[in-house]
Order: structure tokens, then C-alpha cells, then sequence
């Protein structure tokens, strides 16, 4: 497994990006700088995700840029993805990790310190932790605040991502707060320009980073 570049995660939701093509999305978030996506669908059933997915995994492939699948083992394994992204709900993090092949890597999203250590025992390669700040992309969302960053940062190894509500204009109190990262939706897929807005985000967490 490769070096993961957790530093900002973007999420490409179809529903966030509201009618607009993931493609042209995902285009401006490689021309912007980012080396790490997912693909994230709520809606549609595997075959009908599957071309789409195929394009986006292509894309991603030839910028180099990691590609995880959501939710989804089948889907993730159907594009030989770089990772899988689960969450409470989905197949158990054990379970999946042990019909992953050894390359990929996995994700976790996590509510509580209790879910994080067990992500973590589970074989995680990082965990989501979230909602951070309120949003409306998944308002069912617990709302667990900076706190809970704060309190899992020294209680697990792997690399901490915050998600939740992030935005340029908060994501360094995010790192500041101990996340190794943040994964944002509707910031970059609701943007007008998703390349200048993924630019502006790694700007202020890379700035970040560099005061810890
Ligand atoms: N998990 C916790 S909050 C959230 C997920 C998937 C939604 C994040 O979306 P946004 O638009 O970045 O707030
Ligand atoms: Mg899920």
C-alpha cells in the first residue's frame, strides 16, 4: 500500500454536485491540486453507478490521484479502487478488511472514541470522524464537534480525518485540533469552481500542518 495523502479527502457526491457531472468535477479537483478522492453514491444501484465509476477511477488513475469507493465493496473491488471507505452501517471493518486484497486500503467513519478504537483493532488505515460542524449533505449526522477530534487524537495510531461542515474558512481548526486531514462534500462539489476552492483548501490546511 501506498502513502496515503490524507490531507484533503474529496468526497464526489452526485447529489451534491446537483446535476453537474462528476467528471468536470473531479477534473477540477485534480487541476486544484488534490490527490485523494471518493466516490459516494446514496441513490443509485451498483450497475447503474458502474460507468460512471469506470470513468472517475480512469481519470483519477492518470492524475495519480488515489481513488476510494464508498460504501461499497463489490464496486470498489470492480474498479480495483486504491480503498474502500466504510461506515457503521456497512459490512464490518474485520469483515472487509479480510476480503480486501493487502494493497488496498481501508476506511472507517467513526462518532465516538469506542468506534475509533475499534476501526483501528478492525485494520483501518485511517478513520473519519464527524460530524465535525453541522451540514446539510447528511443532517442524520450525530454532531460530535472538535472535542471529539481532540479526544481520540492520543488514543489511536492511524491518521485522524475530519468530516462534517468543513469549509476553507474552518478547516485549519480542524487540523489545529489534531485531524491529520479533512474530507469535505458540498465545499468542493457545490462549489462554482472546484478547482480554485480545492486549491484554497489545501493552502489553509498545508499552512496548518506546518504551525503543529
Ligand atoms: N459523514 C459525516 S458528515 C458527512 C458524512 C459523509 C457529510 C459531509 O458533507 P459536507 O458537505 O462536507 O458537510
Ligand atoms: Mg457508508
Amino acid at each position: 500500500m501506498g502513502r496515503l495523502d490524507l490531507d484533503l479527502y474529496v468526497i464526489l457526491d452526485r447529489t451534491a454536485g446537483r446535476g453537474r457531472d462528476l467528471r468536470k468535477i473531479l477534473d477540477g479537483v485534480i487541476a486544484g491540486g488534490g490527490r485523494l478522492v471518493q466516490y459516494r453514491e446514496k441513490e443509485w444501484p451498483s450497475r447503474r453507478c458502474l460507468p460512471l465509476l469506470e470513468d472517475l477511477r480512469q481519470r483519477a488513475k492518470q492524475a495519480g490521484v488515489s481513488f476510494v469507493v464508498n460504501d461499497r465493496l463489490d464496486l470498489a473491488l470492480a474498479v480495483e479502487a486504491d480503498g474502500l471507505h466504510l461506515g457503521q452501517d456497512d459490512l464490518p471493518a474485520s469483515v472487509a478488511r479480510r476480503l480486501l486484497p493487502s494493497a488496498m486500503f481501508l476506511g472507517v467513519s467513526t462518532h465516538s472514541l469506542a468506534e475509533a478504537r475499534q476501526a483501528e483493532q478492525d485494520g483501518a488505515d485511517y478513520v473519519a470522524v464527524g460530524s465535525i460542524y453541522p451540514t446539510a449533505t447528511k443532517p442524520e449526522s450525530q454532531l460530535v464537534g472538535l472535542d471529539l477530534l481532540r479526544a481520540i487524537r492520543p488514543q489511536v495510531k492511524v491518521p485522524l480525518v475530519g468530516i462534517g461542515g468543513i469549509t476553507a474558512d474552518n478547516a485549519a481548526r480542524v487540523i489545529e485540533a489534531g485531524a491529520d486531514g479533512v474530507a469535505v462534500i458540498s465545499a468542493v462539489c457545490g462549489a462554482r469552481d472546484p478547482a480554485e476552492v480545492t486549491r484554497l483548501l489545501l493552502d489553509r490546511i498545508r499552512a496548518a500542518k506546518a504551525l503543529r
